[in-house]
């Protein structure tokens, strides 16, 4: 919206705050035990990333010991962090995954 100061008469622009909802960065840690393809599998089924992709994230929590592997809504970012935990508790992994506000 154009306005006018009131001593110079030099147009600003007022920009009025938009509410954008909080982001939530997905994280995967790593651990000593989960086999790589495994994680490689995770990352290609949860967050629709290629082979390629997946093994050098992969590669990258392993060698950090944590990554984050995607930004999401809350609700998005609890769904998928609750699919990995799932899954990999039913193989007997100890695949960790969590998020944090970003
Ligand atoms: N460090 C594991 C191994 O050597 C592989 C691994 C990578 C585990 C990433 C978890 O999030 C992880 N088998």
């Amino acid at each position: 919206e154009d306005r006018p100061d009131d001593e110079t008469g030099v147009i600003t622009k007022t920009r009025p705050k938009t509410q954008r909802p909080p982001l939530y960065k997905v994280l995967l840690l790593n651990d000593d035990y989960t086999p790589m393809e495994f994680v490689v599998h995770v990352l290609e089924r949860f967050f629709g990333m290629s082979h390629a992709q997946a093994f050098e994230l992969m590669l990258t929590v392993h060698k950090k010991g944590v990554a984050v592997v995607g930004v999401f809504s809350f609700e998005v970012a609890e769904t998928k962090v609750a699919q990995v935990m799932d899954f990999a508790r039913r193989h007997q992994h100890p695949l960790q995954c969590t998020m944090e506000k970003e």
